[in-house]
């Protein structure tokens, strides 16, 4: 075994086939991947079709953003599905699983950390952000992410990984206040408020599940099975990311005036350059 590992092969790993396998063999669980890739599929061959008039530059930048939701999302199921971005993890003592291998979904949490920015990017841009509220939305969204996903990977003690949960919820802290506060206020003085309260709302109600579930979830307290908790997220996702990208673009189609003549803190986004 010390020859094997001096060669850099640890002998007890899953081969990616076998995570592949063990997916597949979890009907639940794969068809809660399966799910969104169709649904993924659907929604960029909608969202192109919706978007195909728009001429406004602000306009075609939300647009953008939009459809980069479910683009991420075609490739971040693509990746769980096959088994490239799901590991089997051996949880810490201290953990309900303590000793036990969770099959531990971590390319969700590495993939959130490229969708979510694009949800908050079309947000910020309905909303008439300035170019400091929207810079940190996305990098402590960003921070968010990437913390979750160490607290998703950190096997060697059950106390960091909840150290980590807290750290990603002071980020999530951050991104709640600029929805909530900042781009509130913004989006009435742009005269956007009506579509971005109703995008806020469902925006900020759906975000807090993602952590009950983590929580609640395989990786946390293991109250819930990881088929049982990756139906949760696919649901949520579901509305987070296909509703709400839906909702946007019919809204951004049907007012592209409103969005081209919008008071905006980040200037015009100009024709010309
Ligand atoms: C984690 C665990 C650590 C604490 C917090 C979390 C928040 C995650 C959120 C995810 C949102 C994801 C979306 C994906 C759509 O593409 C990482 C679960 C606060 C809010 C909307």
């Amino acid at each position: 075994a010390v020859d094997l590992l001096t060669q850099g092969i640890v002998p007890l790993e899953m081969t990616q086939t076998e995570v592949f396998q063990a997916i597949q063999d979890n009907g639940l669980l794969a068809s809660s991947l399966w799910i969104n890739i169709a649904l993924a599929g659907l929604s960029i061959l909608l969202f192109l079709y919706m978007g195909r008039n728009l001429e406004d530059p602000r306009a075609q930048l939300i647009f953008v953003a939009a459809m980069m939701v479910p683009l991420v999302s075609i490739s971040s199921y693509t990746g769980l599905v096959s088994g490239l971005t799901v590991s089997f993890l051996e949880m810490p003592a201290g953990h309900a699983l303590a000793g036990q291998e969770v099959l531990t979904p971590w390319g969700r949490y590495l993939t959130w950390a490229l969708s979510t920015p694009m949800i908050l990017i079309a947000l910020g841009l309905l909303a008439g952000s300035n170019m400091t509220k929207l810079f940190t939305a996305v990098t402590a969204d960003i921070g968010m992410c990437v913390t979750g996903l160490a607290a998703a990977l950190t096997t060697s003690s059950y106390l960091l990984r909840w150290v980590w949960y807290v750290i990603s919820c002071a980020f999530f802290v951050v991104v709640l206040y600029i929805l909530l506060a900042e781009w509130a206020e913004d989006a009435e003085i742009a005269g956007t408020a009506e579509i971005f309260n109703t995008l806020k709302v469902l925006t900020v109600v759906l975000w807090l599940g993602y952590p009950i579930f983590w929580a609640l979830g395989a990786e946390g307290l293991a109250v819930l099975d990881v088929a049982i908790t990756s139906w949760a997220y696919s649901g949520m996702d579901i509305i987070a990311k296909y509703l709400f990208a839906f909702l946007l673009l019919r809204w951004v189609a049907d007012n592209e005036r409103t969005v081209a003549d919008m008071a905006s803190g980040l200037g015009s986004v100009s024709r010309s350059g």
